[in-house]
């Protein structure tokens, strides 16, 4: 049965991130006793914000008799009266103010009455909100299928504008200016034609969705996909916006990050600027669906179900409810379940839901997933392209780093750039100063937007100078300082081997001790890759966002997970691409190889809440069948030493003197992977229970088979 499901706009992705951030915010329940007079609105005047995250103040400040509040984000409103120190906003979220004997306080109340207390920080602050006025249009495609999209035209701004134009599968109605103003004020400010448009199958528009939409054969006038529609809609809005400058900026994260880079292929020539944020590039190589041929479950489950069962978002809430009322944790759902395959037979939903199907008969690299590969057209930078991805993104952390790599190569008048910060999927949108337990010590989000995002816009689209990015900016962690490259990775960083030894510790170059380490991996009994209970991917409560951050604490010391050490007596700085070549024996005849860099924290460390920490800088998998070939799987040959080598991606970190370098090796990450049977099937998604079978895994260590992990080490 299909358990609890709501069918609902989700918010736009930017407008997600938003929300996310006020939510991070909802922590302190506090009532404060009356403090104020109704009519003393002076007294309470000024910016409030949390103590921990001071970058966006909201100001409050009196106006014709009545209290007003702004912020960056936030349009002026005025505040209804309620009580003698406690006022409400249009959408019932409720102020109540306080004097504390550390000055004035404010806690807003939301209507499900989560709250959060914001102290007085400084003065009001005001901002500049250029006016616009929304509307609608129906954009005809080459086929004659019409697109929905919205217009948001600055009305107190007369010279001519650039149009910044993002299209998505996640419905455009909730663009208004002050969602504009919300989810991206430097933009907001700076002054854009705004569109935003529903793809072809989704929300408002005409025509069938298809996920991914591989590139067609432009060669066919006929022929539409994701590129012609973006081609066809800005040659629209070019010639029938008023007072626009002819000239076309593309952005978007995740899928519109995609939908960006397809944008950006054989593209419109008034398309001047591009901005792919978290573009999925490859959804098997390794971005939303499998990684290195690794399923991903939860996420393959449950965003099937999200876009494919309506043309609207269906989130799921919940994967049921047990006996006492409680969800289901994820863990049990899909143990319970076993292959895809029951998920799909036991989930409820009567239609063929298109990317499930794709699932159950594509599990290999082929023709299906090939054609979907964006990587194979990116052979010229057609039009100045600014990539961004996280290095802790959950979704898509594959695509930014392959997409830059691709481009660079055909880069020859320099207009690939590349953003690279340690950000969950899209963070860089909101103003936060941590993810997680990791502090960056600065809104770095912040940062990257008003010192690159728009300054790459305005200079691209508006000839406005300020954009200085040679080439790559990365956000370093360990130092949390920015570094500038003029290339990624840096030409100083060397690839440097460190070993796996017998004895459990790490060597830097190969003199590692000869023997093995083994464990036995019960695909009854898999690793956890987040503490549970775990929800649905967005569903309520979900922890999805930052479990790749989570202290690995909680299952280090499990027999199936083998560790290595290395104390650090000298700060160790590694820029560039991690890889993983292991040597192991396995008594199964397929199985998956998780490797996961880790920093572990001296447990006297300044940060309290970092005392111990064993923080993840790198972690991927591999799925052993597809250690020669993606397209061809291929048995392990139980008990014979084999070498599966992978790429754990891209880092800028520093590893501090005292601090610990680790690795950690284990062959399951459940359920974010499906669990390998570890008995060679032909297709995984409908392997029988009589598969899953225990298997000795034995890393091995010896001169001739040197299990490793290859580090950038800068010098
Ligand atoms: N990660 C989502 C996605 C992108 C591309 C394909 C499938 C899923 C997203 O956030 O849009």
């Amino acid at each position: 049965m299909l358990m609890n499901l709501t069918s609902t706009h989700i918010r736009r992705l930017f407008a997600r991130v938003a929300f996310g951030i006020s939510l991070a915010l909802v922590a302190l329940a506090a009532r404060p006793a009356s403090a104020t007079k109704k009519q003393d609105l002076d007294a309470v005047a000024g910016a409030y914000a949390q103590t921990a995250e001071p970058d966006t103040p909201l100001s409050f400040y009196p106006q014709q008799g009545k209290l007003w509040m702004e912020s960056e984000r936030q349009m002026p409103a005025s505040l209804r009266a309620i009580g003698d120190d406690e006022f409400q906003t249009e959408n019932n979220v409720r102020f109540r103010f306080e004097k504390l004997p550390a000055g004035w306080s404010v806690t807003r109340i939301a209507p499900d009455g989560g709250s959060i207390t914001l102290m007085r920080v400084g003065d009001v602050e005001h901002h500049l909100f250029h006016q616009y006025e929304r509307s609608e249009a129906m954009i005809p495609m080459r086929d004659g299928v019409r697109l929905h999209a919205v217009i948001l035209m600055p009305t107190d701004m007369h010279e001519p504008l650039p149009i910044l134009l993002t299209r998505t599968p996640y419905g455009v109605s909730g663009l208004t200016p002050a969602a504009f103003i919300a989810s991206q004020p430097q933009l907001a400010r700076d002054g854009y034609i705004r569109v935003e448009e529903d793809i072809r199958g989704r929300y408002g528009s005409e025509g069938r969705f298809r996920m991914m939409h591989p590139l067609a054969d432009h060669s066919n006038p006929k022929a539409t996909d994701e590129s012609t529609d973006a081609y066809d809609t800005v040659a629209w809005l070019v010639k029938n916006l008023p007072g626009n400058n002819g000239r076309v900026g593309v952005m978007g994260i995740s899928y519109p990050g995609f939908l960006t880079t397809m944008a950006g292929i054989d593209p419109n020539p008034a398309v001047k600027a591009i901005s792919p944020q978290a573009p999925m590039i490859d959804v098997w190589r390794g971005d939303d669906f499998f990684h290195n041929g690794a399923f991903r479950q939860t996420y393959g489950y449950d965003y099937g179900i999200m876009l494919e069962s309506s043309k609207e978002n269906v989130v799921l809430d919940d994967y049921g409810k047990d006996a006492s009322g409680q969800p289901v944790d994820g863990y049990k759902f899909f143990l319970e379940r076993g292959s895809f395959a029951q998920d799909v037979a036991q989930s409820g939903v009567k239609q063929k839901l298109p990317t499930w199907q794709d699932f159950l008969n594509h599990p290999a690299y082929d023709e299906v997933w090939r054609a979907r590969g964006v990587e194979y057209h990116l052979n010229s930078v057609a039009v100045p392209t600014l990539t961004v991805g996280g290095y802790y993104d959950q979704e898509d952390m594959w695509g930014p780093q392959e997409e830059y790599k691709r481009l660079e190569p055909h880069d020859t008048n320099h207009e690939n750039f590349l953003v690279l910060g340690p950000w969950r999927h899209g963070s860089w949108s909101g103003t936060t100063r941590h993810i997680g337990a990791l502090q960056y010590g600065a809104a770095i989000g912040e940062q990257y937007r008003e010192q690159i995002e728009a300054r790459f816009f305005a200079h691209y689209l508006k000839d406005q100078t300020g954009f200085t990015l040679e080439d790559t900016a990365s956000f370093q962690t360990g130092s949390n300082t920015w570094k500038y490259y003029s290339h990624f990775p840096p030409p100083a960083s060397r690839m440097t081997d460190f070993c796996l030894g017998a004895d459990r510790e790490l060597h830097e170059g190969s003199g590692c001790a000869p023997g093995d380490v083994a464990y036995v991996s019960d695909p009854a009994n898999p690793v956890p890759y987040r503490h549970r209970p775990i929800q649905p991917t967005y569903g309520k409560g979900s922890q999805w966002y930052t479990w790749m951050v989570e202290d690995q604490r909680f299952v280090t010391g499990r027999s199936d997970v083998a560790a290595w050490r290395m104390p650090l007596n000298h700060d160790l700085t590694i820029t560039g691409e991690v890889f993983a070549d292991l040597f192991a024996r396995t008594t199964g005849s397929d199985g998956d190889f998780v490797v996961k860099l880790i920093d572990q924290y001296p447990d006297d460390d300044p940060d309290p809440a970092m005392r111990g920490y064993q923080l993840m800088t790198n972690m991927e998998i591999l799925r052993g069948r597809y250690r020669k070939s993606f397209d061809h799987p291929e048995a392990i040959t139980p008990g014979k030493t084999t070498e599966f080598r992978w790429s754990l991606h891209d880092v800028d970190h520093v590893f501090r003197k005292g601090h610990t370098l680790m690795v950690e090796v284990q062959s399951s990450w459940f359920p974010l992977y499906d669990r390998n049977p570890q008995t060679f099937v032909p297709n995984i998604m409908t392997a029988p229970a009589s598969a899953y079978q225990r298997a000795t895994v034995t890393i091995v260590s010896d001169p001739k088979y040197p299990s490793r992990l290859l580090l950038p080490v800068m010098p």
